[in-house]
């Protein structure tokens, strides 16, 4: 187990090399080294090729994304019921027409699309989709992926890998192949957070558990994580987790959570992310689209850090109050890591504000920003609108250091903008992304 967090990763340039720069030289250089840099993409919802329709990509997918949906439900008189018995496309169809034909896309979702429309040199401002439709059935995956995660600037993307979907669950039993660009990550949702009905599953594949998680079951779920980290070989184990969330209180999952999961991860070395904040299905009629946000107590987070201080937490928080108390937290807390502005979080105001904070409060010794993208095409929107928000933020910070008395070279930008977005998530999760000689990172 490591014990010195950021120490020797061998990751980090280490050399100031450059002159320091004048106040006017800062904000070029911070968004050179911003767009010459491949980022690790610590959180998403793709999935590699190999996964087959599992994996979402395309116009249509694009516009039938949750966050669209919870939009359109406010501009059409479309009822959920309605909208759901449509097809794929149909749906598409009137997304396209209510969120950018009647009504100008403004929202951070909607402009997302036409980010990636006009990344593909699509019209933007048509009244039907046939042009962008043409465009995505003439790709294919395989070249489509390494065009889309270059386009994004993005090495090495983290999927969310669901043992307990029997659909991908299906793929993984078959074996599938590793692929350079995706690693997974093992989500435990099910487990901890809907024991009563998936326990029995367990069962049925040969695991001594029993509902009420007596006995043997805490062993028998960690035998469970153990086969199953032989199988995808995750670079974390992943929870969301309600913003009612407690620890420690005698419950099922705090069983689990104790006794199989931190113990699988600390016998094979893996942190664990923690998503806090979610209260699912407000509004079950939108279905994904009807989840919302609640203030967490994170002193649930507190006594977990000190309670295993030989496990290692990623943790993202979804309530706006909550962001704050992280930092703290993660100066108190070296087993802390903080990660992303998550789902309701992902806003360029909110995000600066969060960024801001993180940076006055903790240095570079956090990961800015996940893209939690579920469909292919995100990422270049999502990771563009990253590097645009962080410019200035990170331009800003230099030229108070600067001011302060200390000039600041584009060593040293290169330095932070690697920690920030590749060397925390590798040094914290063993990833080792490789880096082909055209992604090599200048100094
Ligand atoms: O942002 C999202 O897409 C949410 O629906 C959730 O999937 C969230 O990111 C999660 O991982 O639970
Ligand atoms: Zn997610």
């Amino acid at each position: 187990m490591r014990t010195a967090l950021f120490k020797s990763t061998g990751q980090v340039p280490v050399s100031r090399d450059g002159e320091p720069l004048t106040d006017g030289q800062i904000s070029s250089a911070v968004e050179d080294v911003l767009a010459a840099t491949q980022f690790v993409d610590i959180h998403t919802h793709l999935f590699a090729p190999a996964f087959g329709k599992l994996g979402l990509w395309g116009i249509d997918e694009l516009l039938t994304y949750h966050y669209l949906e919870a939009e359109f439900f406010r501009s059409s008189d479309t009822r959920p019921e309605e909208y759901w018995s449509l097809s794929k496309r149909e749906q598409a169809d009137v997304i396209w027409r209510t969120l950018f034909v009647e009504n100008t896309p403004v929202s951070e979702a909607t402009r997302g699309v036409v980010a990636v429309l006009k990344a593909f040199q699509l019209p933007t401002d048509r009244p039907d989709l046939a042009e962008a439709r043409c465009f995505f059935e003439a790709q294919s995956i395989e070249s489509h992926v390494r065009r889309v995660l270059q386009m994004a600037g993005v090495s090495i993307v983290v999927m969310t890998n669901d043992p307990l979907d029997p659909e991908e669950a299906a793929v993984w039993l078959k074996g599938v192949a590793d692929h350079r660009q995706y690693r997974a990550a093992l989500r435990l949702d099910r487990i901890l957070c809907n024991w009563s009905s998936h326990w029995q599953v367990l069962a049925g594949q040969g695991y001594r558990v029993d509902e009420r998680a007596s006995g043997k079951s805490a062993a028998e779920v960690r035998r469970f994580l153990v086969d199953w980290y032989e199988r995808m070989q995750p670079v974390y184990m992943a929870v969301s987790l309600p913003d009612t969330f407690e620890y420690p209180q005698e419950t099922v999952a705090n069983r689990l959570l104790k006794e199989a999961v931190l113990a699988a991860c600390r016998e094979l070395d893996l942190p664990l992310s923690l998503m806090i904040g979610v209260r699912k299905r407000v509004n079950p009629a939108l279905r994904l689209a009807g989840d919302a946000v609640g203030r967490a107590d994170l002193r649930a987070l507190e006594n977990l850090c000190r309670e295993f201080p030989a496990n290692r937490f990623l943790v993202s928080v979804l309530s706006r109050e909550n962001q704050h108390e992280l930092c703290v937290y993660a100066r108190k807390f070296s087993n802390l890591m903080p990660f992303g502005c998550w789902w309701f979080m992902n806003n360029p105001s909110i995000v600066e504000e969060i960024t801001r904070e993180r940076i006055e409060m903790l240095g570079t010794s956090f990961i800015p920003q996940h893209s939690d993208a579920r469909v292919l095409e995100q990422v270049i929107y999502k990771w563009n609108n990253t590097r645009r928000t962080l410019t200035p933020i990170l331009s800003d910070t230099y030229r108070l250091l600067s001011e302060d008395g200390r000039g600041v070279t584009r060593g040293d930008i290169q330095r932070d903008v690697t920690r920030l977005f590749r060397s925390n998530a590798e040094a914290w999760t063993n990833l080792r992304a490789p880096v082909s000689g055209s992604q090599a990172q200048s100094s």
